[in-house]
């Protein structure tokens, strides 16, 4: 039986086709000029594309993905629009000029909105069902929500094949999320085919997902893919539930710019068989519309193509000034509030701050919701770092995830871009590597490349650190690597004061922020860090990001003979209890924050001691350490009686269990005693 689809439908539908396809020919044609930068486009896919396009509405979320400019017309933008992006001008609505074509971010009141995704394939599986994630939880936490909001995840069929997608998957299956995973299945992966890179295709990968209902459809005819996408969004909308739907369509160009079909295709007749163009048009006559009616739609489109062409090659490039702006969104807190130290204040480990500042946040903001491994009712988090949160405010708003770091991570772009703020954790710093990816793919980037509109509110809790033969795989410290990653910023505090005075400060920073946290410090168990334990601060105290601490200064005697510490976490605790006749001739510097960094302060003080020791627990060699000692040495160079000397672990792999060569792998007091008399006799 016919599908019932208005003509008025039709019609647009037929405009939309013809614009995405006047698009493609444009581009081939005008191939010197827009080939500067890559681009691919929908040719062969535009029916799935433009019936899904035309049902979703402003409340709606979508993550189309590089192949998508068909859905992107039918939303609302217009080929101008498109075409800023393909120039890479400044007034691309999307990312100003920073990102390819058809990668859209939108924010705009009358559109779906479209969070920030990478041009990794299937990295936007998880931020987007993220989203989906989001939403549910404003309905049952009765935040202001529009009731009936989905979510569109759109793929190429290869990029399914990749992990992080099946984190989602099971996600959305699991807690049935209101989401809508599309694959169009055009059986290429640039140039190599489905037959080479898969056992299944989509349609049958999501049937081992129950709960996920999958439904497989020929994407190339329009008015089969309306009716079927018109029938899953109302159930999507009503049943609040995950579909999967696989659409079979050609690929009718070529898969980018770069990489071209006359290279390696030898399927294009048969794939051009299957043009939706040619199918949707054969419909509309079998529908009663004429020729002459059809010719003036494709006339039309053709010629507002070529007008948009024209335009968007006067539109101005970025300026050199514009590379600077939105790597971050402004944060509201920059001074320090609220009491420290407030008398008569019972003393805390540094654990149990930072319970008080996320129960104190949750009280405060139904936005803030915590999930990480183990960090539920049942245990709290193996540190009992999140213990009662559960029990006080809700398993909805504090639970456990499947061991799933690339979703724990990535999923806080699509819960942030619905207007919540998670608190996430991973549970060991040595297992934040495969939820990397995500941190630094698609969270770090969303707000520069998105120009603006999608920062990531996220709070990342990482237990770090060495102490009492952890080993190798619970022990590890990677703060190098996150202060590699450009868009994040990354705190590292050494007591229970600073570790709830900056969770605070990251939880109102709009921008990701990663707190590591020292598991030696935790409870003050290890000889020496009684200090990490502190009064507890008033609910109220904040402490701005990028403000370091002098915990000590030195003793002037009349040669000035002393020499300053720079250090964060447990280094802090090293250095104060270097020997003791040494003691009084080092200044010691708590960075607290290494990104961004307190470079006014350490250039000063640097200036003052001249003598500079850098200390970190990781391994030396490519550290941030050391990047900071060559900094101090660019900067104060003047200053500087001996050369800025950085100590920290021994450049080994890994972190043995044995004690003898744990110990022998790590720096500590006695170690730093000895460089400091080396600097100091310099
Ligand atoms: C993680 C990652 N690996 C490799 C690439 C390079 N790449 C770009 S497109 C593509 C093929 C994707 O095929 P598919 O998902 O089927 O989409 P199609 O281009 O066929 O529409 C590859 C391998 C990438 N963008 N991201
Ligand atoms: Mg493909």
């Amino acid at each position: 039986m016919k599908p019932i689809i208005e003509r008025p439908t039709l019609l647009k539908a037929f405009s939309l086709l013809c614009t995405a396809k006047a698009i493609t020919t444009i581009y081939d044609e005008q191939f010197r000029l827009v080939s500067k930068y890559v681009h691919a486009t929908s040719r062969g896919h535009e029916a799935i594309q433009v019936a899904v396009g035309m049902q979703l509405t402003a409340k709606d979320y979508a993550a189309p993905y590089y192949r998508d400019d068909a859905m992107l017309l039918a939303i609302g933008m217009k080929p101008y629009d498109l075409m800023l992006q393909v120039l890479a001008k400044i007034d691309d609505p999307f990312s100003g000029g920073r990102a390819y074509y058809a990668h859209p971010s939108l924010k705009d009141q009358d559109k779906p909105k479209i969070p920030h995704q990478s041009s990794a394939t299937g990295m936007q599986a998880i931020p987007t069902t993220g989203v989906a994630m989001g939403i549910q939880y404003r309905e049952t936490e009765g935040l202001n929500q529009e009731k009936g909001a989905i979510v569109v995840c759109s793929f190429g069929d290869a990029s399914v094949t990749e992990g992080e997608v099946s984190e989602a998957f099971q996600m959305a299956a699991l807690k049935q999320f209101p989401i809508l995973y599309l694959v169009q299945d055009n059986g290429w992966d640039i140039s190599a085919t489905a037959e080479e890179t898969r056992a299944m295709n989509a349609y049958e990968y999501a049937k081992g997902f129950p709960g996920i209902e999958a439904v497989s459809i020929d994407g190339s005819d329009f008015a089969e893919c309306y009716s079927v996408v018109e029938e899953i969004i109302k159930k999507i909308r009503t049943e609040r539930r995950p579909f999967l739907l696989h659409a079979r369509v050609p690929l009718l160009n070529h898969h980018t710019s770069g990489v071209r079909k006359e290279w390696y295709r030898n399927d294009m007749n048969e794939h051009k068989k299957e043009d939706p163009y040619f199918k949707l048009r054969k419909y509309l006559i079998s529908e009663g519309i004429t020729e002459v009616e059809l010719q003036n739609i494709e006339d039309e489109a053709i010629s507002t193509v070529a007008s948009d062409f024209e335009k968007a090659l006067k539109s101005p490039d970025p300026q050199p000034s514009d590379l600077f702006t939105h790597d971050f969104a402004p944060t509201p807190v920059t001074v320090e509030a609220g009491e420290r130290a407030p008398k008569g204040a019972e003393e805390k480990v540094m654990v149990d701050c930072a319970l008080f500042a996320v129960q104190e946040l949750m009280e405060a903001h139904p936005e803030c919701l915590l999930y990480g491994q183990d960090v539920g009712r049942r245990l709290g988090g193996v540190f009992r770092e999140a213990a009662t949160l559960a029990e006080k405010f809700g398993d909805h708003r504090v639970f456990n995830t499947a061991i799933q770091e690339a979703f724990i991570i990535g999923s806080t772009v699509g819960m942030s871009a619905t207007g919540l703020r998670p608190i996430v954790e991973v549970q060991f710093a040595d297992y934040i590597w495969p939820g990397l990816n995500q941190l630094f793919t698609e969270v770090s980037r969303s707000c520069y490349l998105s120009n603006g509109k999608w920062p990531v509110s996220m709070v990342l809790r990482v237990p770090t650190g060495a102490y009492g033969s952890g080993g190798p795989f619970h022990s590890s410290s990677i703060e190098s690597v996150l202060c590699n990653i450009k868009g994040i910023k990354v705190v590292y505090p050494s007591n229970g004061a600073d570790l709830k005075g900056l969770m605070k400060a990251a939880y109102y920073d709009p921008n990701p922020v990663v707190i590591l946290e020292h598991k030696g410090l935790y409870w003050s168990k290890v000889k020496g860090t009684e200090t990490a334990k502190r009064k507890l601060p008033s609910p109220d105290y904040i402490l701005p990001l990028g403000k370091g601490i002098m915990v000590q200064n030195a003793e002037y005697t009349m040669n000035k003979n002393v020499v300053l510490v720079v250090t964060y976490g447990m280094g802090v605790h090293w250095a104060l209890n270097v020997d003791s006749d040494i003691r009084l001739k080092i200044g010691i510097l708590d960075l607290r924050s290494l990104y961004p960094l307190d470079t006014e302060l350490i250039y000063q003080k640097a200036k003052e001691y001249n003598r500079i020791i850098i200390l970190t627990e990781e391994p030396v060699d490519n550290s941030f350490a050391q990047s900071l000692a060559a900094r101090i040495q660019e900067n104060c160079f003047e200053y500087l009686d001996a050369p800025v000397t950085t100590i920290g672990a021994e450049n080994m792999p890994a972190i043995p269990l044995n004690e003898v060569l744990e110990r022998t792998m790590l720096p500590n007091s006695e170690k730093l005693s000895t460089t400091i008399r080396k600097v100091l006799s310099y």
